[in-house]
Parts: C-alpha cells; sequence; structure tokens
C-alpha cells in the first residue's frame, strides 16, 4: 500500500510512527510529495490535495490521519492502541492533539503564504490560544507512556514535536511537565526519533 506523505508533515509522523508500533511499516511504499507544490495535486490520490493519504492495492483511498492509523491498527490486529471501551476518550484526545497541530499548521501558512503585510495578528494571536489552551488541557490529563504508546498519546507527541520543530519549542517554558512526558516518549518510543523531520536534513 502506498503512503503520500512528506518529511516535515506532522500528520505523516502521527501515520508513520503508528505502522512503526504495529509492526506494518515495512508493507508501506512511503511516497513523499510536497502539498504546497500545484503539481503535487496530480500525483495525490486524495481531492483534497492533503497529505497523509493511504492507497491500498486494490485501489482504495483512505483520508485523514486518524482513519488511516486506525486501518492500521486494525490491519495488525492491535487494538490495544485504540481500545473500544475507551474509544470516544480516545478519539477525543486525539481530536484534542490534532487541533493543537492543526492550530500550528494554520500559523505556518499564514507565515508562508501571506507577505509580512498581509498578515493578520487577531488570527495569529487565536491559533496561538487554542494551542496553549490545548496545552493546558493536556498537562492537567496526562497518561503515562510504556513502549507501546496508545494513538492519543502518539498524536501528542507529535503536535509537540511539531512545535519544536516550527516554533523552536517555546511552549517547553510553560509546559515543563509536558515536555518531561515528551522525554519519556522519547526514551521508550524508538520511532520518535526515526520519524523526526529534524534528523533527516
Ligand atoms: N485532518 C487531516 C489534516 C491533514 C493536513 O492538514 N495535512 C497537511 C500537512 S501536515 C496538508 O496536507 N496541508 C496542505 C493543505 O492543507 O493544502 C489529517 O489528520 O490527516
Amino acid at each position: 500500500m502506498k503512503l503520500y506523505s512528506s518529511l516535515p508533515s506532522p500528520f505523516g509522523r502521527k501515520v508513520k510512527i503508528t505502522a512503526h508500533i504495529t509492526g506494518v511499516f515495512n508493507r508501506l511504499d512511503v511516497i513523499n510529495i510536497d502539498s504546497a507544490d500545484p503539481a503535487a495535486a496530480g500525483k495525490n490520490p486524495n481531492p483534497l490535495n492533503k497529505i497523509p493519504a493511504l492507497e491500498l492495492e486494490s485501489g482504495q483511498l483512505i483520508i485523514d490521519s486518524t482513519v488511516i492509523c486506525e486501518y492500521l491498527i486494525k490491519l495488525a490486529n492491535r487494538t490495544d492502541l485504540l481500545p473500544e471501551c475507551l474509544r470516544i476518550e480516545g478519539l477525543t484526545r486525539i481530536a484534542l492533539a490534532d487541533g493543537i497541530t492543526e492550530a500550528a499548521l494554520l500559523m505556518v501558512y499564514e507565515q508562508r503564504f501571506r507577505k509580512q503585510s498581509q498578515m493578520n495578528a487577531d488570527w495569529l494571536h487565536r491559533q496561538n490560544q487554542k494551542i496553549k489552551a490545548g496545552l493546558g488541557w493536556f498537562s492537567n490529563h496526562l497518561t503515562e507512556v510504556s513502549s507501546s504508546p496508545t494513538l492519543d498519546q502518539i498524536a501528542l507527541a507529535v503536535a509537540l514535536g511539531y512545535l519544536d520543530f516550527r516554533f523552536a519549542g517555546e511552549w517547553r517554558v510553560l509546559f515543563t511537565d509536558l515536555a518531561l512526558w515528551l522525554t519519556h516518549f522519547d526514551r521508550k518510543v524508538p520511532s520518535y526519533q526515526l520519524t523526526d523531520p529534524q534528523n533527516h536534513h
């Protein structure tokens, strides 16, 4: 199966870590595309030209990182990553972590696609507030990490990793408990390092 992604993509990283943990990474043919490049639209099977996108041998398209992860989890019979009895709670935590990543991406896009004079400071502030409030929520609801993390823990680690990558880890000063949590995650989950965009430059 083909995974369309890119090295810096945080949502792609979420899928790759899940694939490593569930032992199916070697079944993925990873195709790097740059979704900012208009020419990429022709290569991406996702009509929305967003990554990650998974294409099965049958040609079936699977999109949205959580849906792709869930497919891999079921394929590998590793439903412990998203236990059925905690499904709604798990999906809510995933949505919260992904919301942090999305707000960070919107800030990056605002700076990438608009000239300095067109940038909207209020909009950037709104996104930054969402990131801080989301991090505040997680610092009050942290869960212990093992070498076999759950999907919501993977989504949180990826959100924090993206803030490290794009915003020089400024969040670490305000959220020392989350920084410590990420150190534990990093130590216990080798695929976090393997998929770190900063290790590939
Ligand atoms: N909800 C989607 C979000 C995917 C997403 O926003 N991906 C970014 C890259 S990490 C992207 O493709 N951006 C290009 C665009 O929005 O056109 C998911 O979880 O897969």
